[in-house]
């Protein structure tokens, strides 16, 4: 039985690869900080408890800032393969925690490749590293592929632009299976709440639903290429599966504008937008309402820009260009972007048709304290 261990387990990336390795037959290993509330709602399903027999998910204690940790728990495990997932993953917040997101990011990543050397690991224990379309950055070329120049806008993607390149250096000097995995964005139901394709689905809902107004949203221009977590899990594994340690970009090869996000998941509740104004002045208003489940008013606008939402530097436009991805690891993808905004909004429909039905009886779950 193969032995796997995951950094970041508790986040979407590291849930979903999570449930793949189980149904593949692997016992995993999670690195989990330490909270003062539980953060393990999306591995909750996936959990055994540690006192039954045969335990399959077991979850460690620690941080990529801990490097007596990190090594400590992989001399432990001795996992076959590495997922190095864990990361404050945050463009806008890594502007105000520079320092932090180098730390975590960049030297978090060299911590794992150092331990595996200094354990004697390097020819046992294959490294997928969570490389970023945000390398990218200011563009150079279009579509984006494994060849394209480089040019980081984030504290973030400047961090991750540094453990890309110990990734590919660790792999060069010391003969290991260490690869990128340079994923365009990805999203899902369970995409963390303040990443804008979830802060549009909730939005989305809770206004159809008569529990929010407005929608406040920054850059609206800029495009994005976005897939769906449950496919990019996928290309995890097959990327530590290959006779040869090789970097890939994973895309879908399209994109499309916040804007047309924003209309598409208004569509998926039978809202038509019509947006008036540019820039910070720019409003998204309800033209039309096909569905009377959901009671709007027409010309209710649903959709206003904030510049605090603004970054200082931006990423303008991603496009990924899959091809090697296809043709080498044999990837395919399930979802296309109107599939994954299907998925996001009946699942954010149905979470807060449950919290709307708590308020009506009576039970506000948001002031319980109260
Ligand atoms: P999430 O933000 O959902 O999850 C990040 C995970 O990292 C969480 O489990 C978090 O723990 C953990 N983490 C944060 N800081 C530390 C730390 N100091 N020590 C240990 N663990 C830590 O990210 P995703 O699942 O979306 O992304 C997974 C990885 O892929 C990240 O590295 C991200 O940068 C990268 N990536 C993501 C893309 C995307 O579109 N989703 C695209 C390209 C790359 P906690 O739950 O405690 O906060
Ligand atoms: P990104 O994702 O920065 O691409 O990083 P995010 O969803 O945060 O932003 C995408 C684009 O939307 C614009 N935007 C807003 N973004 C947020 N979060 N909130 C808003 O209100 C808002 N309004 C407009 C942004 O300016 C940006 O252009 C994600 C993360 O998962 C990274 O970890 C990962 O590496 C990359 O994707 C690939």
């Amino acid at each position: 039985m193969k032995k796997a261990l995951i950094t970041g387990i508790t986040g979407q990336d590291g849930a979903y690869l999570t449930e793949l390795l189980l149904e593949k037959g692997y016992e995993v290993h999670g690195i989990k900080r330490r909270s003062s509330l539980f953060n393990t709602d999306r591995i909750d399903h996936l959990y055994q408890d540690p006192h039954e027999e045969n335990v399959k998910l077991k979850l460690h204690y620690g941080d990529l800032t801990d490097s007596m940790n990190l090594t400590r728990i992989i001399q432990e495990v001795q996992p076959d393969e590495i997922y190095n997932l864990g990361a404050m993953s945050h463009v806008r917040v890594s502007f105000d925690t520079p320092e932090y997101v180098g730390n975590v990011d960049g030297l978090g990543t060299l911590r794992i490749l150092e331990a595996v050397r200094l354990l004697g690991l390097t020819e046992k224990t294959r490294i997928y590293q969570a490389s970023t379309s945000e390398l990218y950055g200011l563009v150079q070329e279009v579509p984006q592929k494994e060849t394209t120049p480089f040019y980081p806008r984030s504290p973030y993607a400047v961090a991750k632009l540094y453990g890309y390149w110990m990734t590919v250096n660790y792999r060069e000097a010391y003969n290991m299976y260490a690869c990128n995995g340079i994923l365009f964005n990805h999203e899902s139901p369970i995409r963390g709440e303040t990443f804008v394709t979830r802060k549009i689905t909730r939005a989305v809902s809770k206004i159809a639903l008569g529990l929010q107004e407005t929608l406040y949203l920054g850059n609206l221009n800029s495009k994005r290429d976005w897939g769906h977590a449950k496919d990019y899990v996928k290309a995890m594994w097959l990327i530590l599966q290959q006779d040869k340690a090789e970097d890939f970009v994973i895309a879908t090869g399209v994109t499309t504008t916040i804007r047309d996000f924003v209309k598409m998941s208004f569509a998926e509740v039978g809202i038509e937008l019509e947006f008036e104004g540019e820039g910070v002045d720019e409003v998204a208003k309800v033209k039309a309402c096909s569905n009377p489940q959901y009671q709007i008013e027409i010309g209710q606008i649903v959709l206003k820009v904030d510049p605090q939402y603004f970054r200082p530097t931006e990423v303008d436009l991603l496009i990924g260009d899959p091809t090697k991805s296809k043709e080498k690891l044999g990837w395919e993808l399930e979802y296309d972007l109107d599939g994954l905004v299907k998925d996001m909004m009946q699942s954010d429909l149905k979470l807060f048709k449950k919290e709307k039905y708590l308020l009506e009886g009576g039970h506000d779950i948001l002031n319980q304290y109260e």
